[in-house]
């Protein structure tokens, strides 16, 4: 089954909306199979956002994404790597549907609260990236056992 990886930014862990944004993908129907709150090192910053290396934005990105804990997830589920980004709304917040998640709490692209996958090669670069393969839970879910 698809993974992505997907971080709340940390504009977003400062405005005290991890919940919020991990109740969406929960509610939605994606399993959650990892999850830690970081700082990201330099060097792992500019390594996942290394295809805007050229990019007059780039110092800006790295300074920004370091500049205090993010949270980063590991999500599975069908199609989750595309669903996820429809959920999470357009790079810009200003053009971002209301109802996405970029759309609802967002203002200016520099502080855009997620990051999530774009590709298939992306997110097996990026969950490595971020997680050791034993951080990564593998587990089947049966809510009836778990109620009584
Ligand atoms: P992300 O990688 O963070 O999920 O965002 P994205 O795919 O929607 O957008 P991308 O083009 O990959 O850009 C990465 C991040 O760089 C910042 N950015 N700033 N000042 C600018 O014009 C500009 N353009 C992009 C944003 O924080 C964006 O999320
Ligand atoms: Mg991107």
């Amino acid at each position: 089954m698809e993974k992505t990886f997907l971080m709340i930014k940390p504009d977003a862990v400062q405005r005290n909306l991890i919940g919020e944004i991990v109740k969406r993908f929960e509610q939605k129907g994606f399993k959650l199979l990892a999850a830690k709150l970081m700082t990201i090192p330099e060097a792992t910053a500019k390594n996942h956002y290394a295809e805007h290396k050229d990019k007059p934005f780039f110092g800006d990105l790295v300074s920004f994404i370091t500049s205090g804990p993010v949270f980063a997830m590991v999500w599975q589920g069908e199609n989750v790597i595309e669903t996820s980004r429809t959920m999470m709304g357009k790079t810009n917040p200003q053009a971002a549907a209301v109802g996405t998640i970029r759309g609802d709490f967002g203002m200016v692209t520099h502080r855009n609260i997620i990051h999530g996958s774009d590709s298939l090669e992306s997110a097996e670069r990026e969950i490595q990236l971020f997680f050791a393969p034993e951080e990564i839970q593998n587990y089947t879910k049966d809510i009836d056992n778990w109620l009584s």
